[in-house]
């Protein structure tokens, strides 16, 4: 596939530091979720080939509210920028806000067709992931790893953590095969705008 045809048309449409303030829950729609700093807003640059659709941050723990986006000019199909988990310097007070968010989120939406879990290539499965991948098997939705920042190891040594990660998702019974991922090169950007459509338009 070329790859300007596999960019996803990505429009903000609101942040909401509160349950009360989200969109109207209905269509379909994927959350990304995953440690500060691991690149979930990068990422969400990179689906629409925009340098400044999802504000980054080189201090973790910045986004703290849940970012709704539409795809492809559909409003039934949104892309949700969830608040980053595990970010060490933060007071217990702002882990539990954070934690009370996603969780919040993930409750109530009945439009929620998927997670993307992003971990950051170089520091993969730690104990907060390990924690939300053991909270995600409830909801029985279809959890999609992406291995981000991958252009910061060498083939081989992303391969490896790929092999790896295979097995530990397997041995969490989470079948998606995780993928690896650069917000950086766009490496896996075709890949994950496929996976992305066929989850916000399967019925
Ligand atoms: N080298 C490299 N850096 C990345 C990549 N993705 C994100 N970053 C950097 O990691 C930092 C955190 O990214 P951000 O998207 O704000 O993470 P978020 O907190 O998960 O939303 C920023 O400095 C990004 O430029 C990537 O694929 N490769
Ligand atoms: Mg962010």
């Amino acid at each position: 596939m070329n790859r300007k045809s596999s960019y996803l048309n990505i429009e903000f449409l609101s942040a909401c530091p509160e349950a009360k303030l989200y969109p109207e829950d209905f269509g379909h729609e994927v959350a990304i979720c995953g440690r500060s700093n691991s690149g979930k807003s990068s990422i969400i640059n990179a689906l629409a080939n925009s340098k400044k659709l999802a504000k980054t941050s080189n201090t973790p723990g910045r986004t703290q509210s849940i970012n709704f986006f539409s795809i492809n000019n559909d409003t039934n199909y949104k892309l949700v920028d969830l608040p980053g988990y595990g970010y060490a310097k933060a007071s217990k007070k702002m882990q539990k806000d954070w934690g009370r968010q996603i969780t919040g989120y993930m409750n109530s939406r009945d439009s929620l067709r998927a997670i993307i879990l992003i971990m950051d290539i170089r520091h993969p499965f730690q104990k907060t992931d390990l924690d939300f991948l053991a909270w995600c098997r409830q909801y029985e939705l279809p959890v999609q790893l992406l291995l981000n920042k991958a252009d910061k190891l060498s083939r081989s040594k992303g391969l490896n953590v790929l092999y790896a990660s295979k097995k530990e998702l397997s041995d969490l019974e989470m079948l998606n095969e995780p993928l690896l991922f650069s917000a950086r090169t766009h490496d896996g950007v075709d890949q994950l705008s496929k996976y992305i459509l066929s989850w916000v338009e399967s019925t």
